[in-house]
C-alpha cells in the first residue's frame, strides 16, 4: 500500500527535509484516494482518517507534513457524496503539491536578493528553500562562496555540497565543529527551518542554534528559508514543538555501545534558535522579521483562535 510505503521511506529518511515529506504526505493521501475500494462515504473518510494518521506518525518535528495533512483532510467532514470527497482530496493534495514547489521557487528569488555580490554564505544541512537561494544568487550573476557543513549524525552536507557543487558554486565543506572558526569568513548564514513557532523561534536540524548563535556573536546576519506551512498553528495554544530522537546507532555503532554500558548516546534530530539570533525569515508570501511569525499563522494557514475551538470541540474530527 502507498501510504505505507510512503511512511516507511519517510521513517527510514529515504524521504527527507520538511518540504519533501509534506510533499510525499500530500502524494500518498492523493493515491490512496483515487486507489482505495471503500464503497461509501463513511468507509472513505475513515480510511483516509487512518491514512492520514499513519503519515503523520512517521516523524514528529517538521509541521509542514502535519500542517499538509490538514489543508488536505479539510473538508472531508462537509462532502455529502463519496465522489465529492474523493475529488476534494485529490484536487486539495494537488493543489498543495503545486504550491509548495511553487512557494519554494519564490523564496529562492527573494531570498536570493538578500545575497550580495561577492558575500559568503554558510548554511547546515540539506534545505531546499536555503539552496534555492543561494543557487539562485548565483544564477543571477553574483560572485558568491558557499560553507556547508557535514551534518553529524546523518551526513546531509554531502547532499548539499553536491547540489552546490553542480550548480558550480564554490564551496567549503566543513565539520560541524569548525563553525566558529570560519564565522568571521561568512557574511551570511541561509538554513530551511522543519517548524517556525508563534514566538519566531526555528526548529531546524540540530546544531542550527550553535551556528545561529556564534553567527550573533559575531554580528553574522542569519536567515531563515521557510515556506508559510512551516509555521507551527498549534503553538499559538502552548503546544510544543516535538523534537525527534533517533536512535543512539546512528551516531555510535551498536557493537561499541554495547561494550560500553555506562554510556548512553543521545541523538536529538532537531534544536530550537530563538528568535533573538534571526533577523530575517524568507517565505513565499514576503520576509518577515521572525516576530511576525503570528501574522502568518493567522493570515496564510488560516489558523487562527477560532480554529482551535473548533478542534476543541471536535477532535474526532481533525486526527492530525
Ligand atoms: C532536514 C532539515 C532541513 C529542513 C528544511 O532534516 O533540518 O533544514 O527540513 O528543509 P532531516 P527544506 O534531514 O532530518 O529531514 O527546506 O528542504 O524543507
Amino acid at each position: 500500500m502507498f501510504v505505507t510505503e510512503t511512511a516507511e521511506k519517510i521513517k527510514s529518511m529515504e524521504i527527507r527535509g520538511a518540504g519533501r515529506i509534506a510533499r510525499a504526505g500530500a502524494e500518498a493521501l492523493r493515491r490512496h484516494a483515487t486507489e482505495t475500494r471503500a464503497g461509501d462515504l463513511a468507509s472513505f473518510r475513515r480510511e483516509m482518517k487512518s491514512a492520514a494518521q499513519v503519515l503523520v506518525a512517521t516523524r514528529p518535528t517538521a509541521v509542514s507534513l502535519p500542517n499538509a495533512v490538514h489543508l488536505i483532510m479539510a473538508g472531508l467532514e462537509q462532502s455529502v457524496t463519496l465522489d465529492e470527497a474523493r475529488n476534494g482530496v485529490i484536487v486539495r493534495a494537488e493543489k498543495f503539491i503545486h504550491s509548495s514547489q511553487h512557494a519554494v521557487e519564490k523564496i529562492a528569488q527573494f531570498g536570493a536578493r538578500h545575497i550580495r555580490d561577492g558575500d559568503t554564505i554558510l548554511t547546515h544541512c540539506n534545505s531546499e528553500a536555503a539552496l534555492g537561494c543561494i543557487i539562485e544568487a548565483h544564477r543571477s550573476g553574483k560572485e558568491i562562496e558557499v560553507f556547508a557543513t557535514e551534518v553529524r549524525p546523518r551526513n546531509q552536507g554531502l547532499i548539499t555540497i553536491r547540489a552546490l557543487n553542480d550548480a558550480g558554486i564554490k564551496t567549503n565543506f566543513i565539520v560541524d565543529s569548525a563553525v566558529r572558526s570560519f564565522i568571521h569568513d561568512v557574511d551570511l548564514v541561509i538554513v530551511g527551518a522543519d517548524a517556525v513557532t508563534v514566538n519566531g523561534a526555528v526548529v531546524n536540524k540540530i546544531g542550527t542554534s550553535q551556528v545561529a548563535h556564534t553567527a550573533a556573536e559575531a554580528r553574522v546576519n542569519v536567515i531563515i528559508a521557510a515556506e508559510t506551512y512551516k509555521f507551527a498553528p498549534r503553538t499559538i495554544i502552548g503546544e510544543l514543538i516535538q523534537i525527534e530522537e533517533r536512535t543512539g546507532s546512528e551516531v555510535l555503532a551498536d557493537e561499541i555501545s554495547r561494550s560500553l554500558p555506562h554510556v548512553t548516546v543521545r541523538n536529538p534530530a532537531f534544536d530550537v534558535t530563538p528568535a533573538e539570533y534571526i533577523d530575517l525569515i524568507v517565505t513565499e508570501a514576503g520576509a518577515i522579521p521572525p516576530q511576525m511569525a503570528y501574522i502568518i499563522i493567522r493570515e496564510y494557514l488560516g489558523w487562527g483562535i477560532e480554529e482551535f475551538h473548533k478542534i476543541f470541540e471536535n477532535p474526532a474530527g481533525h486526527e492530525e
